[in-house]
């Protein structure tokens, strides 16, 4: 896809907005880039428990450990989600047998959150491929621009949320110009060919992205946001994301085209570690994928290169609790890292992907962090990374957790693709039987 950035200068800072990444970038000129400059430092062990005993095996991990991690990550990190709505009630307001040329059925799906045409919602945009047989597997990920851009299909209804400014947005609504702009980050045809289901929704559906979002989105209507307060360990906007994607999978496991078990969940940067955080906390999501989801996604935090706890915190604060802002350049009082919230998705197979130029997401840090999982993953009895060193570029490498670096920059390509089909079609396909299975959290 073409690319079209506009530069914004504000307080020292380049704010870059591309759509073809989808989101915006805010690096300092003094950010960290050099590994002699990484601080030493000692990662939590993922298999002791918080008063220091040691994780004994398979049991002590599933029935006590993993419920220790996954609280300290809602504490310190991303904060407390509700629940699932009971109320929730989803309505098929359009659909095609034969979309794309016949080789998909299409639906367009609204999600209201509390059951009522006024309440919040959002919109799931499903294709599922003609010619696999049912139920089929799918992915799920959400989208940076409107469901409309991830493929010029006319059919797919044009957004009509709040969304950034950029190639055919006008006053921070869509315009017919913008379908298809982030159609190179969803080669959808592809999906389809291979078998797979693709479902996505918009992430400004479930909650604008900037500081006063939450106003517009969910948290302001469900959870402790309605109050208009949020405690330091109440959920943040990846919270919010995240929490959608359960919800849509809520739907998918009722939709008798797609089989519940296999869906896999995925992001890219910003949603990237949505996608980790809802993969993370709904054990339902039978594989997870973080394309270049760096700092508060696979990146470990206590290594400083690139973006930072303090960056992150002070650019984005609303991303994350409250609390988390207390850990800026204290990254060692942190109870966990980023490897702990990839070992909360053990035994699933899990795919963590950097690219060669996108140093402001570590992409080392990425790799150590999918490495200091696999401890969980064996002792679950599955394999891991099963390398040592970070792979040379465009070397896919893994076996329970997958890894690439890709040449190039920050993006979700057709590349990134190509693996995470080749790594489902070997968990989803063959491993179908020791999936879970599907049931509510
Ligand atoms: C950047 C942010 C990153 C990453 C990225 C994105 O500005 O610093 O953490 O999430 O946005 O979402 O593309």
């Amino acid at each position: 896809m073409r690319e079209t950035n506009r530069i914004l200068q504000a307080a020292g800072w380049a704010v870059v907005v591309g759509l073809s990444a989808g989101p915006t970038m805010a690096q300092p000129a003094d950010a960290n880039y050099d590994e002699a400059k990484v601080p030493a430092y000692t990662l939590p062990d993922p298999l002791r428990f918080a008063d220091g005993t040691p994780v004994r095996d398979a049991r002590d991990w599933t029935e006590r450990r993993r419920a220790e991690v996954l609280r300290l990550f809602e504490v310190q990190v991303y904060g407390h989600s509700p629940g699932p709505p009971a109320a929730l009630r989803s309505v098929v307001v359009e659909s095609d047998p034969r979309a794309l040329g016949g080789l998909a059925t299409r639906r367009q799906v609204r999600v209201l959150l509390d059951g009522t045409e006024t309440g919040p919602a959002f919109e799931i945009l499903l294709y599922v491929p003609n010619a696999a047989p049912r139920p089929v597997p799918a992915f799920l990920g959400l989208n940076f621009g409107g469901n409309h851009t991830v493929h010029p299909d006319p059919g797919i209804r044009l957004s009509t949320a709040w969304m950034r400014e950029g190639p055919g947005v006008v006053g921070h609504r869509a315009t017919e110009t913008s379908r298809g702009s982030g159609a190179a980050s969803w080669p959808v045809e592809r999906i389809l060919d291979r078998g797979y289901a693709l479902a996505t929704a918009y992430y400004g559906d479930l909650e604008p992205d900037h500081a006063a979002g939450w106003r517009d989105g969910v948290r302001s209507r469900l959870g402790p946001g309605t109050s208009g307060r949020f405690a330091p360990d109440d959920w943040g906007a990846i919270g919010a994301w995240a929490w959608g994607l359960s919800r849509a999978l809520d739907v998918l496991t009722k939709d008798t085209d797609v089989d519940g078990r296999r869906v896999a969940v995925i992001g890219h940067s910003r949603l990237g570690k949505t996608a980790l955080w809802a993969g993370a906390q709904d054990e339902r999501f039978a594989m997870v994928v973080a394309n270049d989801s760096g700092e508060g996604g696979a990146a470990l935090a206590r290594r400083r290169f690139g973006e930072t706890t303090e960056t992150i915190t002070r650019v984005f604060p609303h991303w994350f609790c409250s609390r988390y802002r207390e850990y800026a350049d204290r990254e060692d009082a942190l109870p966990v890292d980023q490897h702990e919230l990839l070992a909360l998705v053990a035994p699933r197979p899990l795919y963590v992907a950097s690219a060669t130029e996108d140093l402001w997401a570590d992409p080392r840090g990425e790799f150590l962090a999918a490495k200091a999982a696999e401890p969980v993953y064996r002792l679950l009895g599955r394999a891991g990374l099963g390398v040592e060193d970070l792979p040379v570029p465009d070397r896919p490498v893994g076996k329970t957790i997958g890894y690439h670096r890709r040449r190039g920059e920050h993006a979700l390509v057709a590349y990134d693709w190509e693996q995470y089909l080749d790594f489902a079609d070997r968990h989803l396909l063959a491993g179908a039987q020791h999936l879970r299975p599907a049931s509510s959290r």
